[in-house]
C-alpha cells in the first residue's frame, strides 16, 4: 500500500489563522453499527461548527487497537476552522457522539463513533478530561496514516514529520485504505 499524500495540503489546514478562528484537526472512527454511514453523519455535524471547507482524508479499516476483541474500525482525520473554544468543540463532539447512539462501556471497547481532538491551533491544553494534542496520536497507524494526507509535514514529537512517523504502519497490515467518500 502507499500512504497518500495531498500535493499541497488545503490552505485552511496549514496558513496561519488571522480570523479569530481555530484550526482543528479531529480524528474519527466506527466499529459498530453502520460504520461508514456513522462516519458520514459525523463529518455532517463538523461541516456545522466549520467556518472553513472540512478537508478529509480517506477512510481506513484498522485492526482494534488497546482492545482487541473487537470487530475492525473504519478511521479518518478531518481539518476545519471554528470558531469554538475547545472546551466547547470537546462537549459539541460528545453530542455528536451521543447522537449517533455512543455508549460508553469498556474503555477502548466497541463504539458507533469516537470523535478525538487531535490539534488545536499550535495549543497544549492539559485539563484531568481533556488534553490535546491529544497524547496517543503518535503511536497510532489509525491516526498518523490519514493525518499525513492532510498534514504531512506538521512536526510535533522528536522532530520527525507526521509523514515519516506515518511510513511505518504502510509496510504493516493494519491500516488498509478503503476510499474517499466526500
Ligand atoms: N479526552 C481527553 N482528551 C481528549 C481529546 N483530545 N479529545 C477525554 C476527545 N476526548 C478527550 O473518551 C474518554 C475521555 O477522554 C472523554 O470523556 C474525554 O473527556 P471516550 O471517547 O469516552 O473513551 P475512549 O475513546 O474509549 O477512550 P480514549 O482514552 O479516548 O481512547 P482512545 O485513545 O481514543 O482510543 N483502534 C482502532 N483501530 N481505531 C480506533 O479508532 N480507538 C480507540 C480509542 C482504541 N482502539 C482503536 C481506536
Ligand atoms: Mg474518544
Amino acid at each position: 500500500m502507499r500512504l497518500f499524500m495531498h500535493k499541497t495540503s488545503p490552505n485552511f489546514c496549514t496558513q496561519p489563522i488571522s480570523d479569530g478562528s481555530h484550526r482543528v484537526v479531529v480524528s474519527l472512527g466506527s466499529n459498530l453499527g453502520r460504520r461508514i454511514i456513522n462516519l458520514h453523519t459525523a463529518v455532517t455535524a463538523l461541516v456545522k461548527i466549520a467556518v472553513s471547507d472540512v478537508g478529509c482524508s480517506a477512510v481506513y479499516e484498522t485492526n482494534p487497537v488497546g482492545y482487541l476483541d473487537q470487530g475492525k474500525f473504519l478511521n479518518m482525520v478531518a481539518c476545519f476552522h471554528t470558531q469554538l473554544q475547545v472546551r466547547e468543540l470537546l462537549s459539541y463532539l460528545q453530542q455528536v457522539e451521543t447522537a449517533c447512539g455512543r455508549r460508553r462501556t469498556i474503555r477502548n471497547g466497541p463504539r458507533t463513533l469516537d470523535l478525538d481532538i487531535l490539534l488545536y491551533d499550535q495549543e497544549y491544553v492539559c485539563y484531568r478530561d481533556l488534553q490535546v494534542p491529544h497524547p496517543r496520536m503518535w503511536q497510532r497507524g489509525f491516526v498518523l496514516v490519514p493525518l499525513a494526507e492532510l498534514l504531512p509535514d506538521t512536526r510535533l514529537l522528536g522532530g520527525e514529520t507526521v509523514y515519516q512517523l506515518a511510513k511505518s504502519w504502510v509496510a504493516t497490515e493494519e491500516v488498509r485504505y478503503v476510499g474517499r467518500f466526500w
